[in-house]
């Protein structure tokens, strides 16, 4: 009857009325530690073995001991790639690690395959033809030893976690890379931009505002993921100590523009005073 209808609207009312103040209340201020690609084809013996990487380790452990308390979530990232993934340079005709390549990639993120690339395209689809130029995204790729093979958990090559890094059962691991056709440096996006990991929504769901980076390589996947946190929007805090390079100048260079971007770099005996 008309009264039902009356309580159904009043309801209603209430519930869109009160929704936004509740969503407000919910608070977005808890930290997460991110522990970037410490996974064994970065650490010595690793195919593409980051000098001193397995000097993070125990900073990283220190860290969640001593942070227990200010981290509601840890979350690692995995390097994930297929055996003839596009950033390894066994997969160039003539390509030699370390080397550049430019890649061409439609509006989609099909990979527009050249000569040059030796691997067959069972994995991709090829880059739609009637895409007009203006659509096409070229991204420069860095060419890599074959590295963080998916699945691979022992030699060189293996995706496996160090043994000595402390982990949990709560922790989450996110992967990346996985895309045989695109790299990922960063855990949040593919190097083109064109699709996201669920890391942002793990965070969002656990209302974090504020990222703790640390892991391998500071001038790869560390640089990039403290870029995208920072444009995402979160507080980032980056532990450099708890971090190393590829290379000396191409981390230099990563430290300058990530405390350009306002990303606070801090060593882990700070860390206490920066939270
Ligand atoms: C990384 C190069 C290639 C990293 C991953 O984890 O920094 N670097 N793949
Ligand atoms: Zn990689």
């Amino acid at each position: 009857g008309s009264t039902g209808m009356l309580t159904c609207l009043v309801l209603a009312v209430a519930c869109v009325a009160r929704w936004p103040v509740y969503v407000s209340a919910q608070t977005v201020d808890e930290t997460a530690l991110l522990i970037i690609d410490v996974q064994d084809c970065f650490l010595p013996n690793g195919s593409l073995a980051v000098t001193d990487g397995d000097q993070v380790i125990p900073v990283i452990n220190r860290i969640r001991q001593d942070f227990e308390q200010d981290f509601s979530l840890v979350v690692l990232s995995q390097d994930w790639h297929c055996p003839d993934h596009v950033s390894f340079a066994s997969q160039h005709e003539g390509g030699t690690p370390y080397s550049l390549v430019n890649l061409t990639y439609n509006s989609e993120g099909r990979l527009c395959r050249e000569d040059s690339i030796v691997s067959s395209d069972q994995h991709g689809v090829r880059c739609s033809p009637q895409k007009s130029d203006s659509d096409m995204i070229t991204v420069t790729q860095t060419l890599w030893p074959d590295h963080c093979i998916k699945n691979v958990t022992s030699g060189p090559t293996s995706a496996a976690f160090s043994d000595s890094l402390k982990r949990k059962d709560s922790d989450v691991v996110i992967r990346k890379g996985f895309n045989c056709d695109i790299d990922s440096y960063s855990a949040f996006y593919d190097n083109g931009g064109f699709r996201q990991t669920e890391l942002n929504s793990v965070l969002k769901q656990h209302n974090v505002g504020r990222v703790v980076v640390t892991g391998l390589a500071l001038d790869y996947c560390v640089y990039y993921t403290s870029l995208d946190a920072h444009k995402l929007g979160y507080k980032v805090i980056t532990v450099t100590d708890a971090a190393r390079g590829v290379a000396p100048d191409s981390t230099s260079a990563a430290l300058s523009d990530m405390e350009a971007n306002g990303i606070e770099l801090v060593k882990s005996e700070s860390l206490r005073a920066a939270l």
